[in-house]
């Protein structure tokens, strides 16, 4: 079996065309860390992970090259690595930082593991490529802006929008969702974010006056890691509620699953354990009959939405594409996969020296 050699880690800062409007805060570009795991038999693995702000970028490029002394001359085998790795983070814990240093390394070699096989994630996995709906990002631009970005994705044939949401009365939700309704017709999903930004109880008055715009769900309400507060949202109101994103690793998932904190889930490739975490939540939330969405990451997330029983909804965002060579096709709003090799991550060189840190 190869062994690993060496890693190679790299920090970007990808600037972004339109900066990402959050309840939480403007989101102008993406700290990136580039992996590549070199594998003994010439195969390359790659992997990216975003660290949010460009203050953990270093940290979390230096952690990453820490973790090469352990997984030097191991076999090129995710699963097993996962297992040394995780037990040996288990007194520091494997959140934060650390779990995504972990996911990177993850990433890079399933990707490596396909590429070896000269074949994609979703064939090494045991699926077939096929097409997944996609929806696209509406920023917290007011009511004006939010319909005309969600008109943007419509026109590129996208199936559903999701906006921002969590503006100071409920009132101008409300208008921001009827402006978004009426530019794009009733055939088009909405989704809203309200990116953790009310406590349980004002979610549960908001969620209520929405509650006749056919909303496809309403997420992460109240703060991720409140499952007993999202429970009693999700109780209270008919609209689904959807959380996932924050969640580290499946005993995050576990846990709000078993409080039934969220109608639906949307787990993010790097915090829930990278391919090998995703297995495990798709297999979790199949065993509960939850339906599965991804969270950034296009590339990655449309290959494994195709081995997840529940798939339902990739989150395509563009963000990354500069450094990506051959970034995530949509054709008629669907994520296609089309001659995908390994998790479809590699390096446009050029775009990669451009931002390098
Ligand atoms: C999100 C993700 C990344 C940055 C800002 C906001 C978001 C989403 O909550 O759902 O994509
Ligand atoms: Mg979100």
């Amino acid at each position: 079996m190869p062994k690993i050699k060496a890693l190679k880690v790299r920090a970007v800062r990808v600037p972004m065309a339109h900066p990402h409007r959050t309840a939480g805060g403007v989101v102008s570009e993406s700290p990136l860390v580039l992996t590549d795991v070199l594998v003994d038999d010439g195969t390359v693995g790659h992997s990216m992970v975003f660290t949010y702000t460009a203050a953990a970028l270093k940290p979390t490029a230096e952690l990453i090259r820490n973790l090469e002394g352990l997984v030097q001359g191991e076999p090129l085998a995710p699963y097993e690595i996962e297992q040394k790795l995780s037990s040996r983070f288990r007194l520091l814990g494997s959140q934060g930082l650390v779990g995504i240093a972990l996911a990177a390394i993850d990433m890079a070699l399933w990707d490596a593991l396909a590429r070896r096989h000269e074949t994609s994630l979703v064939a090494l996995l045991g699926g077939v490529a096929k097409p997944i709906p996609a929806y696209g990002s509406v920023g917290f631009d007011g009511v004006e802006g939010s319909a005309r970005v969600a008109a943007e994705w419509v026109e590129r044939g996208f199936k559903g929008v999701k906006a921002k949401i969590g503006y100071p009365t409920v009132r101008e939700d409300l208008e921001v969702i009827r402006a978004i309704r009426k530019t794009v017709g009733d055939h088009v999903a909405i989704m809203v974010d309200y990116n953790q930004c009310l406590t349980p109880a004002d979610a549960v008055q908001r969620v209520r006056a929405l509650e006749s715009e056919g909303l496809a769900w309403v997420e992460e309400p109240t703060l991720a890691h409140d499952y007993a507060g999202h429970a009693l949202i999700a109780r209270e109101v008919a609209t689904p509620i959807q959380c996932g994103e924050n969640w580290w690793g499946t005993l995050d998932l576990r846990h709000a699953l078993a409080a039934q904190a969220s109608d639906y889930i949307m787990p993010d490739v790097m915090k829930i354990g990278g391919v090998t975490g995703w297995l495990r939540a798709a297999a979790l939330a199949h065993a509960e009959g939850v339906r599965v969405s991804s969270h950034l990451w296009p590339e990655i997330s449309a290959q494994l939405l195709c081995v997840t029983p529940t798939a339902h909804w990739l989150e395509y965002a563009e963000w990354w594409n500069a450094v990506v060579s051959d970034p995530l096709l949509i054709r008629d709003g669907m994520a296609t996969i089309e001659n995908a090799v390994g998790t479809g991550v590699s390096w446009n060189e050029d775009a990669v020296e451009r931002y390098a840190v």
